[in-house]
């Protein structure tokens, strides 16, 4: 276990909510921030802010050698071949939507497949839709096991000669499944196509080398890694970035401009129109240099032991169901209590000052797919302990004496 004075450098964690110390369980929707990364976003406002490949004065050199610091950071922590395949996004969100309208609909024709699972996350989802509406091509899906994971013989039926993009979420941010994306690229480039990872779940959470994976596309959001909000990163093979067209134009990302005729920057500035989020990029690269020296190995470790901790302990409360496999899975735990709805459960741990999220997480097909409208959802990272887990396990104990009848 990663010790627990990790906590200590997060300020936030040592407030109190409602009376209660604050157990913060709910950073698959966004992590909390370490005091480094504060430090290295008052850093750069305080002496290095202006704009980012344009001034030849000293704070523009600066602040365009802390952005592209943070690029070379990136690439580094996800195994790029170069920093030139890193293209500062939003986040994951943006970065599908990058791939979703640039590559595939350039590439896809009529009858063409995208092959997804059912439980993506809808920025996952939807940007498929899209680009399938678009160009005429079919959406399919591999189909789940009766735990929420997919075996690789249904990997192998669903895509065919016909599929030119698989996009597939590395680690489900409901089931907390662990996918095998590699195997997943083999299969996919076997017949010729594509494959985007959504990694906003993952890369928090284990050592990702997109090399090794030889995937073509990954997503990752910075805000669920320690790092800042409105920060992320699309990373594509260059001999793929360098064919695919802008989706958004205007200035730095142009080389020359005409009345009537522009060319576009190399990569990746091609990709980074209008001023991008310099100070979100520095406290990302902070972040990754926060994570690192921790390392990404420790927090694989702590955060599975306290999910399996978290896993054995609930699975004794009675009435409470837990989803998704209970092998091969990552830092999270969803579950619902009997018949409560999640978010009055939400609400009573609230009041005993513990944070987890209720709802659909985003995956309303996976819902379906679970017979459940919402559930609710514990996530785990680097600075939670086993005590959390207990403050957890007790508060539910006490909701579900708090609703007594209506659970069954
Ligand atoms: N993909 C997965 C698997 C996610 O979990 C999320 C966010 C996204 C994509 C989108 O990331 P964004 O940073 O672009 O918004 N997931 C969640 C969640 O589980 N609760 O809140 C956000």
């Amino acid at each position: 276990m990663i010790p627990a004075e990790i906590r200590e450098l997060f300020p936030i964690l040592k407030q109190e909510v409602n009376g209660h110390p604050l157990v913060y369980l709910d950073s698959a929707a966004t992590s909390q921030k370490p005091i480094q990364v504060i430090e290295a976003l008052k850093h750069y406002y305080e002496w290095d802010n202006a704009n980012v490949h344009r001034g030849v004065h000293t704070l523009g050199s600066r602040a365009t050698d802390a952005y592209e610091g943070a690029r070379a950071k990136v690439a580094k922590f996800i195994g790029a071949a170069s920093e030139q395949e890193i293209i500062f996004t939003r986040g994951t969100t943006t970065a599908i939507n990058i791939v979703a309208a640039s590559y595939a609909q350039s590439v896809l024709r009529e009858g063409d497949e995208i092959v997804l699972t059912p439980m993506e996350h809808h920025s996952n989802l939807i940007p498929w839709q899209q680009a399938a509406k678009k160009t005429g091509a079919i959406l399919k899906y591999i189909p789940l096991q009766p735990d929420g994971s997919i075996s690789l013989a249904d990997v192998e039926n669903t895509i065919t000669e016909r599929t030119k993009m698989v996009s597939i979420v590395y680690v489900s941010n409901v089931l907390g499944v662990i996918n095998p994306i590699k195997e997943i690229a083999q299969i996919a480039h076997k017949h010729g196509a594509k494959i985007m990872v959504d990694g906003a779940q993952s890369t928090p959470h284990m050592k990702v080398d997109v090399q090794d994976l030889d995937c073509d596309f990954y997503g990752l959001s910075g805000h669920k890694m320690c790092g800042p909000t409105g920060i992320g990163a699309l990373y594509g093979k260059k001999s793929l970035l360098n064919n695919m067209e802008p989706i958004e134009f205007g200035g730095e990302m142009i080389d020359h401009v005409d009345f009537y005729e522009s060319t576009w920057k190399e990569l990746p500035w091609k990709f980074e129109g209008g001023t991008p989020m310099i100070a979100g990029a520095v406290g990302l690269g902070a972040a990754i240099d926060f994570l690192t020296e921790v390392g990404m190995d420790n927090i694989f470790k702590h955060d599975i032991e306290l999910t399996n901790y978290a896993l054995e302990r609930m699975m004794q409360i009675p009435d409470l169901a837990v989803y998704g496999p209970t092998t091969n899975r990552a830092g999270l735990v969803t579950f619902n209590l009997g018949d409560v709805h999640p978010h009055d459960v939400a609400t009573v741990l609230d009041s005993m000052g513990i944070a987890v999220r209720a709802g659909h997480h985003c995956c309303q097909p996976l819902m379906r797919w679970l017979e459940q409208s919402s559930t609710a959802r514990a996530s785990f990272y680097l600075y939670n302990t086993e005590d959390d887990v207990d403050r957890l396990v007790k508060a539910l104990l006490k909701t579900k004496e708090y609703f007594g009848d209506a659970i069954g």
